[in-house]
């Protein structure tokens, strides 16, 4: 059986590829990924010279390890040949879908709706192209639908709610092209949310010199942390790898890790990127190990933590402690750049709702206010540098901060 899966980016290949090679390995069966790189083909071209097989070192405090993954099946590359993935999609083989493309690939405006005013939703509504993920997989969910064939979808991004999320998109998208799904989802297709955990840094040249130096495949290596966490909710319209063999969990509900995840370590990992980035780190343990960043860390997971639901709050301490050692590993060499992308998209996610949640429990949050303040001096330095901003609205947040705005004034005014 077949997965497809898009956003061939290095998390996923640390994380659910991980799983899916591990439960292979663990059960008699055999599933395959089908990996789809939604622009940029390098990766493709890196892969394919290794019969798409490639090398995941996994480090914790106590040192690396190597291993060969050895799921993927073929790679495709969305922007180049977008009737390919709409086939592979709708072909029986293919019990899952599978996503990583950011919380900017959605296309969703603050309120969690379709944005029709995002340049590929209307370019793929109005010229009939696939260049956004939710146009893509709504135009390959009609053409599934014509055997009514079951498919279940599962976002694995940093969205509350994920797949549901998805699925009110792909909706939309489909209405307003006319595409007369609606039936086909709610009979056929299942949109399990989950939650995904596994720190994963960019691949620097370090990483692929150690590679280098053994017989493992040397092109495109991924590292990661050891820690990593997998839960989906139970919701499946069809077969599915033995994931429980290599560790995930299957639960009804996941709201409740999803919002432990996104507050207590997505939110003050962009502190930590910020405000390192300003501090001159260049990685997370670096950060971490400085007394005024780590004070300030400690006190935004505290801060959220109030807001969680209470079971989530018996094993707090705990569960603090491990996030900050996982923070500090000092061989995961994770890039602080890489966390401050696209803050527009993820502060909202991250700690708009803390900030919320204790205003109406009459709460003060000055640690996450920190994080806001460190976000807005983070972009007023890189505009002094003549920096790119690397964010989608990188064009308004110029013209905002230009105007002396505040964080919170332009996360409003960009809803
Ligand atoms: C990070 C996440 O880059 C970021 O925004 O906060 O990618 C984080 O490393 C992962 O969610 C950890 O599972």
């Amino acid at each position: 059986m077949r997965i497809v899966h898009l956003g061939l980016g290095n998390f996923f290949r640390a994380h659910q590829a991980w799983y899916t090679d591990r439960a292979n390995r663990e059960s008699s069966q055999h599933w395959s990924i089908t990996g789809v790189c939604m622009r940029r083909p390098l990766l493709r071209d890196m892969l394919v010279q290794q019969d798409c097989a490639y090398t995941l070192e996994i480090s914790d405090v106590g040192g690396r390890q190597m291993h060969k993954i050895e799921v993927l099946d073929s790679v495709l590359v969305a922007a180049e040949e977008p009737q390919k993935v709409i086939s592979a999609i709708a072909d029986e083989n293919t019990a899952i879908v599978t996503l990583t493309v950011t919380e900017k690939g959605y296309d969703l405006k603050a309120d969690g709706r379709l944005n029709r005013e995002s340049a590929n939703i209307r370019s793929d509504l109005e010229q009939g192209t696939h260049r956004s993920m939710v146009g893509l997989l709504a135009t390959a969910l009609k053409a599934r639908s014509s055997r009514n064939a079951p498919l279940t979808i599962m976002s694995c991004d940093n969205l509350p709610r994920n797949s549901r999320q998805l699925r009110q998109a792909v909706l939309e998208f489909s209405e307003l092209a006319g595409m007369g799904i609606a039936d086909y989802l709610d009979r056929f297709v299942s949109f399990p949310c989950t939650m995904v955990d596994r720190i994963t840094p960019a691949t620097d040249a370090a990483l692929e010199a150690r590679v280098a130096e053994t017989t493992l495949p040397p092109r495109a290596p991924v590292s990661a942390e050891m820690f990593t966490d997998w839960i989906i909710e139970d919701d499946f319209s069809g077969p599915r790898p033995k994931w429980e063999l290599a560790g995930v969990s299957f639960v009804d509900d996941v709201a409740p890790f999803e919002l432990r995840k996104l507050r207590m370590l997505n939110g003050p990992h962009s502190y930590v990127a910020y405000a390192g980035i300003l501090a001159g780190y260049a990685y997370v343990h670096e950060a971490i190990a400085d007394p005024v960043i780590r004070r300030v860390t400690e006190l935004i997971m505290d801060e959220a933590m109030a807001t969680l639901p209470p079971r989530s709050r018996n094993d707090g301490a705990a569960h603090k402690a491990s996030l900050l050692r996982r923070f500090e590993n000092p061989f995961l060499h994770h890039g602080l750049r890489q966390i401050t992308n696209d803050g527009s998209v993820k502060l909202p996610l991250r700690v708009l709702p803390v900030i919320e949640a204790r205003a109406a429990m009459g709460l003060p949050s000055p640690g996450c206010e920190a994080l806001l303040a460190a976000w807005q001096r983070f972009l007023e330095a890189e505009i002094e540098c003549g920096r790119d901003l690397h964010d989608p609205s990188a064009t308004e947040l110029r013209l905002f901060i230009q105007q002396g705005a505040d964080a919170a004034s332009i996360l409003e005014a960009l809803k």
